[in-house]
């Protein structure tokens, strides 16, 4: 552990930042991991504060105050929340980057990570095994600002030599925060909903396949890319991570070996169009070859995972690994 790191976590009471907080915390220590988000009084969380990622002299100021040396950002709006407020997920998920990036390079600071994600591609993209180079052409705000920020990372890395890092990160399944606002939200919510009434109401087609991955194989790409040598990230954009792909129809088979009476009505919404727009699996060969990225859970791993993870439903705390389960799950 390096005593002089000082971890930043702009979004940390979202679904990524939940884990990600924990697990940098198990690595630093909790005084080193900074928790931040934009909830007022979050007394239950240590070393917490809140910060307004548009705020961007607040945010110099906290950097300067307490010595940050590397700064995770994951406040963002989501791909469906997205298409309802055009203007406001551009706004958040395009200017809270370039505040983090200048401050990134005025403040020298160590490393900067930002997750991209594979809504970078659109329906003229591979379907299946998308390669990192192939057309994106994204056909949401949130798709869009993420292609967008790729860009800008390798702009600042290449112009001011900013050492930020990027992951195109596919639909993510945790069992320890709400989902808010996503396309892939019904592969975290369809296990609240068959613990609690045997019965769940997908807004995708039952044969819409996407990528996924559990979240603790996200978490430890997370990690694995921050702390691998800079000379190995060939890539400034952003890394394809692949793990798994499935549809809601196979996921509901895996959970019936647990909730034998799961019954799931398939009523497609305005998801369906942003999904069908996006691959079904992705290569990550890059990030495999580059650093060493291979992912540990399949599906049938994951959802054992989960049905652990839920039985233990106890308060959310961003200081222990979270083998916990939110208190409402009707937050979900
Ligand atoms: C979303 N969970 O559904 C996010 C993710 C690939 C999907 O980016 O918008």
């Amino acid at each position: 552990m390096n005593n002089k790191t000082i971890i930043l976590i702009l979004g940390a009471c979202g679904q990524i930042g939940r884990e990600l907080t924990v697990a940098l915390r198990e690595i630093h220590g909790t005084s080193h991991v900074i928790a931040s988000d934009r909830y007022a009084n979050r007394t239950d969380v240590p070393n917490y504060m809140q910060i307004d990622v548009l705020d961007g002299e607040r945010l110099k100021h906290v950097v300067k105050q307490h010595g940050v040396t590397q700064i995770y950002l994951l406040a963002a709006m989501l791909s469906a929340k997205g298409e309802q407020d055009a203007n406001a997920a551009w706004n958040l998920n395009m200017q809270s980057l370039i505040t983090v990036l200048n401050i990134a390079r005025d403040e020298k600071l160590d490393k900067v990570f930002w997750p991209s994600s594979i809504a970078v591609f659109g329906p003229r993209s591979l379907k299946f095994n998308c390669p990192q180079e192939t057309r994106t052409d994204p056909e949401t705000v949130y798709g869009i600002s993420k292609r967008a920020g790729e860009y800008w990372c390798n702009y600042y890395y290449e112009k001011y030599g900013v050492d930020v890092r990027s992951l195109r990160l596919p639909g993510l399944i945790s069992a320890s925060a709400p989902t808010g606002g996503g396309t892939t939200n019904y592969a975290v919510n369809i296990f609240h909903e068959a613990i609690k009434h045997q019965y769940f109401e997908c807004y995708l087609e039952e044969s819409t396949v996407l990528p996924m991955l559990y979240m603790k194989d996200a978490i430890r790409a997370i990690i694995k890319i921050m702390s691998a040598p800079s000379e190995k990230i060939k890539v400034r954009t952003a890394y394809n991570l692949g793990g798994i792909s499935f549809a809601p129809c196979d996921l509901a088979a895996e959970i019936r070996k647990y909730i034998p009476d799961l019954k799931v009505v398939y009523q497609p919404d305005h998801r369906q169009v942003i999904a069908n727009s996006w691959p079904a699996s992705m290569d990550d060969s890059g990030a495999r070859n580059d650093w060493g990225w291979a992912h540990e859970y399949n599906m049938a791993a994951m959802a054992s995972a989960m049905f652990e993870s839920l039985k233990a439903i106890k308060k959310p705390s961003l200081d222990h690994y979270p083998e916990f389960l939110i208190e409402d799950v009707a937050a979900i």
